[in-house]
């Protein structure tokens, strides 16, 4: 049994070794990143059993892409590899203040020539929940329709879904994004946008207006990230706010929103029953807070993923319970 499904475009990440200005820095690290591959480890090290989906280039990234999921415990043995495209690769700015930088080198990839024709319904075999986020709509032409088409299929296969709109400019314009990702929300059961892409997407600054509107268009969960703030939650009878778990030291906030994600759905998951049927205030404040601890841990390290904390770890922070460390 698949806890969770996740199509996505993984790419490899460059980071400057001595986190300098990026055209100056002669040294950089090698990694993976990509919003879905990153949820999918933080639900792996959380105990979930998870399988990847995309496209990559019949390239030496590709294969590094597979390589590192598959040793996160991800099972990658749907990916499709496409011999006439790359792998995409990004490169992660740091800035003295704020959040990092990105420049992708993702056109005409291999995930971007992902159309409706090529989703397969044996991804979603033996699986409970999809994970998609608008990140994977925006990259080509015909993207949006596939992710469309998966989310349909997924619900027509009683399967739970989650979405998380994962806002990024410098992918496609304002409007299309706008209407796109607004388009997608009614397919989703949990949604877990930022409180800067409510406002993007709605239109208007008020927090706790934001719930009511997005639950209207269908998902019976919405899991809002605050930031620094922490989160808010909303279903149809309740709002619970959790507060955010203290940053000792800021590193690298890219990937927080997918820790977040990996930590809601861990919890979520664990009562699947009540997500369709109505979920309990109890379960949905252990939701946000777990995934507030994810999204502080992911923040101090370098890297999308690589601060993200087993059950085990999660466990001795939130329970007090002793983890052995020498
Ligand atoms: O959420 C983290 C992602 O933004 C990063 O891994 C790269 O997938 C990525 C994207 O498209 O921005």
């Amino acid at each position: 049994r698949v806890d969770v499904v996740t199509l996505g475009e993984s790419m490899i990440l460059f980071q400057s070794y001595n986190q300098g200005a990026l055209q100056y820095e002669p040294l950089f690290t090698k990694s993976l990143a990509g919003a879905e591959s990153n949820v999918a480890i933080g639900l792996s090290r959380l105990g979930k059993k998870v399988r990847w989906v995309g496209r990559l280039g019949s390239d030496p990234f590709g294969d590094l892409v597979l390589t590192t999921l598959a040793g996160q415990g991800v099972d990658v043995s749907h990916a499709v590899r496409d011999p006439e495209a790359p792998t995409a690769v990004y490169f992660k700015d740091f800035k003295r203040y704020g959040d990092p930088a990105v420049y992708y080198y993702r056109k005409g990839s291999a995930a971007s020539r992902l159309s409706p024709d090529m989703i397969d319904e044996s991804w979603l075999e033996d699986a409970g929940h999809l994970h998609v986020t608008g990140i994977t709509p925006a990259l080509g032409e015909h993207t949006a329709p596939a992710v469309r088409k998966l989310m349909e299929l997924a619900r027509e296969k009683g399967l739970t879904v989650s979405f998380d709109p994962n806002l990024r400019r410098k992918l496609w314009s304002e409007e299309t994004a706008r209407e796109t990702l607004l388009s997608l929300i009614p397919l989703c059961d949990i949604f877990m946008p930022g409180d800067e892409e409510a406002e993007f997407l709605l239109g208007h600054r008020d927090i706790e207006a934001y719930g009511q509107a997005f639950l209207k268009m269908g998902p019976k969960i919405v899991a809002m990230k605050l930031g620094a703030e922490g989160s808010i939650g909303f279903t149809e009878k309740a709002s619970v706010r959790a507060e955010p778990f203290k940053v000792d030291r800021l590193i690298d906030t890219v990937g927080a929103g997918d820790a977040f994600a990996s930590g809601l759905l861990s919890v979520l998951l664990e009562h699947r029953e009540q997500l369709t049927e109505g979920l309990g205030e109890e379960v949905l404040h252990e939701a946000l807070h777990r995934a507030n601890l994810l999204g502080s841990m992911a923040t101090q390290f370098k890297g999308d993923w690589e601060g993200l904390p087993t059950l085990a770890e999660v466990r001795g922070v939130l329970d007090g319970e002793k983890h052995i460390t020498r």
